[in-house]
């Protein structure tokens, strides 16, 4: 069923506890933790609790959850104090993309500078 959690999804072994990980924020619908392999000095993943393959068929099928995990990628920049300096929330969509976890999640990426365009 659509949103249901995916026993072989590690963002969903995230969600329930199963894999630890860095929480920095929790909330009904959504988790924001550290990523292991950051790519800046800060780098945090905001997920929805439910399973979906990426952010646009998150937005598709539950548009509140996928407004929520905005939200919670703008508090995380509020909480790591990015607002003056910048930051950039991404979402990759497809391995060509460099999509690795097929679970929706905003990377939150700032305190350095960050180019554009992207790699
Ligand atoms: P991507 O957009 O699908 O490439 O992002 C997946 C991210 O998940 C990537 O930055 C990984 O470093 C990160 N990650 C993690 O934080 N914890 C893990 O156990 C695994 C990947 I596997």
């Amino acid at each position: 069923m659509a949103g249901e959690r995916q026993p072989d999804c590690l963002f969903c072994k995230i969600v329930s506890g199963e894999v630890p990980a860095t929480v920095v924020r929790e909330t009904e619908t959504t988790v924001a933790f550290r990523d292991i392999n950051p790519q800046a000095p800060t780098h945090v993943l905001v997920i929805p609790k439910v399973h979906y393959p990426d952010a646009a068929t998150l937005a598709a099928a539950e548009p509140g959850v996928a407004a929520d995990v905005l939200r919670e990628a703008g508090a995380v920049a509020d909480d790591e104090k990015l607002d003056s300096s910048g930051y950039r929330i991404v979402l990759n969509t497809g391995s060509g993309a460099g999509q690795t976890v097929f679970h929706a999640h905003a990377h939150v990426l700032g305190g350095r500078g960050l180019t554009w365009p992207p790699g």
